[in-house]
């Protein structure tokens, strides 16, 4: 049991695509435990590949909802068998990836307000969910929703000013739709729609936690200018959805406490505030620090390029979302979904899977690879929409192969001339601070390239 004179402890949750992971930190940032639960191979019941399944049609994209559940069963309780002292934790909030949508059946409001401590979330929540794969952020099978969208809205360029972007297969209310269109006995018994991140908030809260402004900006629904849904975006999708979303809330929103579940099963205080969770590069982007004009890398599962902007300036390519951390102020994000994934394919085929073997081509090779340059989007990109692998020669010439050295540079040099070449089309200057996070930010070499 925590001493008053104790010094306050705070934890940050990340629900990502590939793992789900605690940081507890003290007042000064200073970091004192984490944990991690790794999809594929901590719950290989689930059968996930990057903690997803990819369809057969190539184009569906999903995650078990229970899986992601089972996951926060997991980490708490090795956070517990390390003795961690849950009783310090003044506040508590996250992230998740964006764009994910969780269903939850009608009633599943009375059974996240009474859980028995003495069972696990994944036992008490099994039948609380309408949808048991959450479409998430890979998904891009919504071509035909996205297309009414900017119908609805008189074009992509409008649905950009109201939304911040103009329609996304992955982005939720085109996921929605589709659910609507597919399902629609499912989508009927659905009493609340979550994102990712307000679901991972409303398993603390042991209520349904509103969606915060920036990770909503991600839905193509929100008016980011009165950051209120937009009705003709709602209509749109399905009737009634802004009962089914609940209103949003400010990103630093405090929901409430902790429910009296992680109270009684884990011995937190009944005082610990639960934070509003947001997406997870909103997140990074509060967690960097950034200022205005700074430019951010996130190197992961998908690469991001975020920045918070002088203007606000919706256009055809990238989104811009709220900011997470001053109400009036923006964010604009370019999001490249070849990024980890295909960083790792290559070194498992170029350098026998090995990040050392990796690093010493990238050491081995000039900058500028001998005029050499590969594009490799081994699942449709995202920015810009292509796909297939494209390797140029010195003069210009499609070549099908490279040598192993020579493809490890090619792709990293690739993958970062069109992080900036795209935000430069939108106006944003690379000439400032660069800061980089996510997995693969620790690989200096790739870093330095
Ligand atoms: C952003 C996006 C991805 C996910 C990955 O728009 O789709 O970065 O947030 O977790």
């Amino acid at each position: 049991m925590a001493d008053l004179e104790d010094p306050p402890v705070f934890l940050g949750f990340d629900f990502s695509s590939q793992q789900v992971k605690v940081a507890a930190i003290d007042g000064r940032l200073d970091v004192l435990h984490q944990s991690i639960v790794h999809f594929d191979s901590e719950l290989p019941e689930f059968r996930t590949q990057g903690g997803v399944h990819l369809h057969g049609d190539g184009l569906r994209v999903t995650s078990p909802v229970l899986m992601w559940v089972k996951a926060l069963d997991l980490l708490l309780d090795k956070m517990k068998t390390s003795e961690f002292d849950f009783s310090r934790v003044r506040a508590l909030s996250g992230s998740g990836q964006q764009h994910g949508s969780v269903y939850w059946r009608r009633r599943a409001s009375e059974t996240l307000s009474q859980l028995d401590p003495d069972q696990s979330l994944h036992q008490l929540l099994q039948d609380s969910f309408s949808v048991s794969d959450s479409p998430v952020w890979m998904d891009s099978s919504s071509s035909q929703q996205c297309q009414d969208l900017e119908a609805a809205a008189g074009g992509a360029q409008r649905l950009a000013d109201i939304t911040g972007s103009r329609a996304y297969e992955r982005f939720t209310g085109n996921q929605i739709a589709k659910l609507r269109q597919t399902r629609p006995e499912d989508f009927q018994d659905t009493e609340r729609i979550s994102l990712v991140s307000s679901f991972a908030a409303s398993l603390f809260l042991g209520d349904y936690a509103a969606i915060d402004y920036s990770d909503g900006s991600g839905m193509n629904l929100l008016d980011i200018s009165s950051r209120t849904w937009s009705e003709i975006c709602l209509d749109a999708v399905a009737p009634h959805l802004g009962r089914l979303l609940g209103a949003p809330l400010p990103s630093t929103s405090v929901l409430g406490p902790v429910s009296s579940y992680f109270v009684r099963r884990y011995g937190f205080s009944a005082g610990c505030s639960v934070v509003a969770f947001t997406g997870d590069n909103p997140a990074s982007l509060a967690g960097m620090r950034l200022q205005p004009g700074d430019v951010s890398v996130s190197l992961g599962t998908s690469d991001t390029v975020f920045l918070w902007p002088q203007q606000l300036r919706p256009a055809l390519e990238g989104h811009i979302f709220c900011n997470p951390v001053e109400r009036e102020e923006y964010m604009a994000l370019l999001c490249f979904k070849n990024g980890s994934l295909t960083r790792e394919r290559i070194r498992n085929q170029c350098a026998g899977g090995s990040w050392e073997v990796f690093s010493a081509a990238l050491r081995d090779t000039p900058l500028g690879n001998n005029g050499n340059i590969g594009l490799y989007f081994d699942t449709m990109e995202i920015t810009p929409a292509a796909v297939g692998l494209h390797r140029f020669d010195s003069d210009d010439t499609e070549v099908s192969s490279f040598s192993a050295r020579v493809e490890v540079r090619a792709l990293v040099e690739g993958q970062f001339m069109s992080r900036r070449v795209h935000a430069e089309r939108l106006g944003y200057s690379m000439r400032t601070r660069v800061l980089a996070t996510g997995g693969a930010s620790s690989n200096k070499e790739i870093l330095q390239r």
